[in-house]
C-alpha cells in the first residue's frame, strides 16, 4: 500500500484501508459513506441513500444538523475543553437545561453511552452502601437476559450474550439476571434477596430484536421497586429521545425513573455525549473526586447538547415519531412475502424479523436495501432494525415503505 497522500478515496481504497490498520472489531455493510445530510447519506462514489440506522439512534435530528453544527462550530471557536479542575462558563448552563428539561436535581456528564450505565452502576452501589444500609460490597443488581448496557468488562459481566462477554473474564460480580418483560420474575427475586440496590432496564431492548415489552411491564416493575426500596435505573441510550415517540421511552407508561441514563442522539450524532440524571438523595452519595471524566461535561458537548435537545422540542420530533412509526409499521406489515416473520416497534425504532427463504437472510436482504438507496443492518442474523432520523418526512417514510417492499418481494 503506498503512502496516502493526495490520492482520491475510492470506496475499495478506504475498505482496504480500514481492513489493513483498523482492527476487526466490526463486520460492517459494504458501503463507504461521504456525506450526510438530514435523513440521507452519500458514499464516496456520490450515490445516496436512505440511512434507516440512524447511527443506532444517534442521529434523531438528522445528519449533520445546521443548529447543532453552528453551536458545534460557535464554541469550538472560543474554547473546546478546561477539565472539570476548573469551572467554565458552559456547564452550568447545560446542567440547569437538562436536569430542567428531564425533571431531575442534578446531572452526571459523561462521554459515551458505556461510561454513563457503569456511571449508574456506582452511583446505585454508593447510595445502597450509604442510603439503603446494605452491607459494604454486597450490592447487587438486577439485569435483564437480553440485554446490551455497552461494551465495558463490568457490563458485559450483566450480559447473557456470548457475543458480549465469551473471552473476555473474569466478570464483575454482583448481577442477577432475570427474564425480561416477566413482572414475577423481578418481585421474586426483590422478595429472596435483601441486598439488591438497584434494578436496570432498557425499556425496549434494542440490540435484541427491538423487544417491546407488554404494556404495564415498565409500571408494575418500577412500583415494585419503590416497594422493595430498589432503584429503578432506566437506560434510555437508545430509546431516550423522542426515538420511540415520546421524549423518554419510560414517559408511555408515566414512569418517571429513579436513575435516567442518556447517550447517543443527546448530540444528535455530532460528538460522543451522555448523562447520568438523577434526584440530590441518589447523586449526592457520590462526592467531590470519587467519579469523573477529561471530557465529561466539556464546553463543546455542553453546548450541542444544549442545541440536540432543542431541535427535539422546535421540531416537534417525538410527536413526529409517534405518527410516522405507525404508518411504516403498518406499511412493514402489509408486505405480501412469508420473509417477513414480525414487525415490531414503537415510534421510529423497529425491527421486522426475516424469515430465510432460498438460503437468502435478512444480510443479503440488506445487500439489496443498499442497491435500492436504502441503510439497515441485521441485529442478530434474522432481525433488521429500521431507525430513520426523527426528521424524515410522511412522503419519505413511504417512499422507503415502497423501497423495502419492493426489496423483499425481489427475493
Ligand atoms: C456497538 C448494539 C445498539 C445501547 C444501550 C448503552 C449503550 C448502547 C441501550 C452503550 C450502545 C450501540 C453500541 C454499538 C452498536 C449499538 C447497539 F448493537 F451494540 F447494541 F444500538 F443496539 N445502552 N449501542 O444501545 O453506548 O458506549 O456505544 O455509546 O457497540 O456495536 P456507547
Amino acid at each position: 500500500m503506498s503512502g496516502i497522500t493526495n490520492e482520491k478515496i475510492t470506496s475499495q481504497l478506504a475498505i482496504e484501508l480500514e481492513h489493513k490498520f483498523g482492527a476487526h472489531n466490526y463486520h460492517p455493510l459494504p458501503v463507504v459513506l461521504a456525506k450526510g445530510e438530514g435523513v440521507f447519506v452519500w458514499d464516496v462514489e456520490g450515490k445516496r441513500y436512505y440511512d434507516f440506522l440512524s447511527a443506532y439512534s444517534a442521529v434523531n435530528q438528522g445528519h449533520c444538523h445546521p443548529k447543532i453544527i453552528n453551536a458545534l462550530i460557535e464554541q469550538a471557536k472560543v474554547l473546546t475543553l478546561t477539565s472539570r479542575a476548573f469551572y467554565n462558563d458552559v456547564l452550568g448552563v447545560y446542567e440547569k437545561y437538562v436536569t430542567e428539561y428531564f425533571g431531575f436535581d442534578k446531572v452526571l456528564p459523561m462521554n459515551s453511552g458505556a461510561e454513563a450505565d457503569e456511571t449508574a452502576m456506582k452511583l446505585t452501589r454508593k447510595w445502597a452502601y450509604m442510603k439503603k444500609g446494605i452491607p459494604e460490597n454486597e450490592a447487587k443488581i438486577v439485569v435483564c437476559n437480553g440485554n446490551f448496557h455497552g461494551r465495558t468488562i463490568t457490563i458485559i459481566s450483566a450480559s447473557n450474550d456470548p457475543d458480549s462477554f465469551a473471552g473476555f473474564g473474569p466478570f464483575t460480580p454482583g448481577f442477577i439476571k432475570i427474564a425480561y418483560n416477566d413482572v414475577n420474575a423481578l418481585e421474586e427475586i426483590l422478595k429472596s434477596d435483601p441486598n439488591i440496590a438497584g434494578f436496570l432496564v432498557e425499556p425496549i431492548q434494542g440490540e435484541a430484536g427491538v423487544f417491546v415489552p407488554d404494556e404495564g411491564y415498565l409500571k408494575k416493575t418500577s412500583e415494585l421497586c419503590k416497594k422493595y426500596n430498589v432503584l429503578f435505573i432506566a437506560d434510555e441510550v437508545q430509546t431516550g429521545i423522542a426515538r420511540t415517540g415520546k421524549l423518554l421511552a419510560c414517559d408511555h407508561e408515566n414512569v418517571k425513573p429513579d436513575i435516567l441514563i442518556l447517550g447517543k442522539a443527546l448530540s444528535g450524532g455530532v460528538l460522543p455525549i451522555s448523562a447520568v440524571l438523577a434526584n440530590d438523595d441518589i447523586m449526592l452519595c457520590i462526592k467531590p473526586g470519587e467519579h469523573g471524566s477529561t471530557f465529561g461535561g466539556n464546553p463543546l458537548a455542553a453546548k450541542v447538547a444544549v442545541a440536540a435537545l432543542e431541535v427535539i422540542r422546535e421540531e416537534k420530533l417525538s410527536e413526529k415519531a409517534e405518527y410516522l412509526g405507525n404508518i411504516l409499521r403498518n406499511r412493514l406489515r402489509n408486505i405480501k412475502s412469508d420473509m417477513v416473520e414480525l414487525v415490531r416497534g414503537k415510534g421510529l425504532l423497529n425491527a421486522i424479523v426475516i424469515k430465510p427463504r432460498n438460503g437468502k437472510e435478512a444480510w443479503d436482504v440488506c445487500l439489496r436495501l443498499r442497491d435500492n438507496g436504502l441503510l439497515a443492518k441485521p441485529t442478530h442474523q434474522h432481525i433488521i432494525r429500521f431507525a430513520p432520523p426523527l426528521v424524515i418526512t410522511e412522503e419519505q417514510i413511504n417512499e422507503c415503505a415502497d423501497i423495502i417492499e419492493k426489496t423483499i418481494l425481489e427475493f
